[in-house]
């Protein structure tokens, strides 16, 4: 690593909470699937910032978006109207089919917004008694690291000497509706929360007939559906949202990262009329929430997508690189799962002691960064703007590096 590399990785570790374990690179640009580094060595981003630059690193049409409305209003908090918001929620509740929008920042301010909107529907529309209402949640699942949602978490690493949790939040396993059905004979539940892909958990596909099932469930027991679609919304999975998989419409729906192309934090929550006018004036928002910069850049960003087809891009990518790393003559890659361009491939242990972090840092080595998530399981997730040449580059990347990292000697 250069001087300069370890000049800014010295000042995060003098400076810095370590919070975090970054792969040993310091990055300065990005253009499309492309980063460079202090040292202007070039890598493919294959994290796409856990899915929030689906449209590529500083799109210009994004961009431009940006620095018009940053040069006009940025901020006016919602004390007032501003001439960006009213559109932009028109605009997602059309493109989306939902009756309202319910602007916020992050992906975990989402997820407590749509939490506390299926508990206010539960008091005053289900007539749950009062403090009674229960949210149902996967085992595995990530929504954020507050302490809500480390409350529902089944991670030690998450929520371990956080407590005391939140009441009120059950877990039933992923992609099992017998659980699922168990857990609603409970009059309290309000709502359950689900990822329709879980990314965090390392990119864990249901069955194909789990949310079709989940809805049904919601539906007859009178629960509401919440999908965390805030990795896998936004064309990741090859469709506008991994629900649109199973043909299936969410009662909550959470949005976020790619909303704004990764350029600022802009999340969403889109509901019914029902369910969202049980929020009343006061009851509920945030500082920057719906403001007119977040709103420019989010439907700029949403143009994008559909405008440069790259969701049809994501489904047919995806498939080419599943079935190009399954060419991949290795025994080290024990599985590969994930749809559209949200993908992971489980790495066999190997040396002594060598893991999915290893094999990571030897493909930024060689031009290719992408992130561990649990030991063994590497996920890849380009930004979706992709290409054939990109894609092939890659696969000749991942290949080398599996050849390599076996070698005798590899990591002396
Ligand atoms: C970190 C993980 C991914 C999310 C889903 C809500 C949120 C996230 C499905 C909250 C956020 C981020 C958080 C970030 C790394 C990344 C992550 F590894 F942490 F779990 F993507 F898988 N729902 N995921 O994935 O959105 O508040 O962060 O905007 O915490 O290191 P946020």
């Amino acid at each position: 690593m250069s001087e300069l590399s370890q000049s800014y990785i010295d000042l995060e570790n003098q400076y810095g909470a370590h919070n975090y374990h970054p792969l040993p690179v310091v990055l300065k640009r990005g253009s499309g699937v492309w980063v460079y580094d202090v040292d202007g060595h070039v890598y493919l981003d294959f994290l796409s910032a856990y899915s929030a630059v689906n449209q590529g690193h500083c799109h210009p049409r994004i961009l431009s978006a940006l620095r018009d409305q940053a040069e006009q209003l940025t901020l006016t908090s919602r004390a007032f109207h501003n001439d960006q918001l009213g559109p932009y929620e028109k605009f997602m509740c059309e493109t989306l089919g939902f009756d309202r929008l319910l602007p916020m920042n992050t992906g975990v301010e989402g997820g407590e917004t749509a939490v506390k909107l299926a508990r206010k529907w539960a008091y005053e529309v289900k007539k749950v008694p009062e403090n009674q209402a229960k949210v149902l949640f996967a085992e595995d699942n990530f929504w954020g690291r507050t302490l809500a949602a480390v409350s529902s978490s089944s991670d030690p690493d998450s929520y371990g000497n956080f407590g005391p949790f939140m009441p009120g939040f059950e877990r039933v396993p992923y992609n099992d509706l017998v659980a699922l059905e168990k857990a609603l004979q409970d009059p309290h539940v309000a709502a359950f929360m689900v990822e329709p892909i879980q990314g965090e958990a390392g990119v864990v596909v249901p069955d194909e007939s789990y949310l079709g099932g989940v809805r049904d469930l919601c539906t007859r027991y009178n629960v509401l559906f919440i999908a965390d679609e805030v990795q896998t919304g936004l064309g990741r999975t090859g469709k506008m949202l991994a629900c649109d998989h199973a043909g299936v419409k969410p009662d909550i729906l959470i949005l976020g990262k790619a909303l704004s192309g990764g350029v600022l934090p802009v999340s969403a929550v889109l509901a019914s009329h029902e369910i969202m006018s049980t929020l009343k004036p006061g009851q509920h928002g945030s500082t920057f929430g719906g403001n007119p910069l977040a709103c420019a850049v989010a439907k700029a960003a949403m143009e994008v997508l559909m405008d440069e087809n790259l969701i049809e891009n994501a489904e047919r990518q995806g498939e080419a690189f599943r079935s190009g790393l399954a060419k991949i003559n290795s025994n080290l890659i024990q599985t590969i799962r994930g749809k559209g361009l949200l993908n992971a491939a489980v790495i066999q242990p190997f040396g002594e002691g060598r893991t999915a972090y290893d094999v990571c840092k030897a493909l930024m080595k060689n031009g290719l960064l992408a992130k561990q998530t649990h030991e063994h399981i590497i996920r890849f997730a380009p930004p979706l703007v992709i290409n054939d040449t990109h894609l092939n580059q890659a696969l000749a990347i991942i290949e080398q590096t599996l050849i390599e990292v076996q070698k005798p000697g590899y990591f002396d």
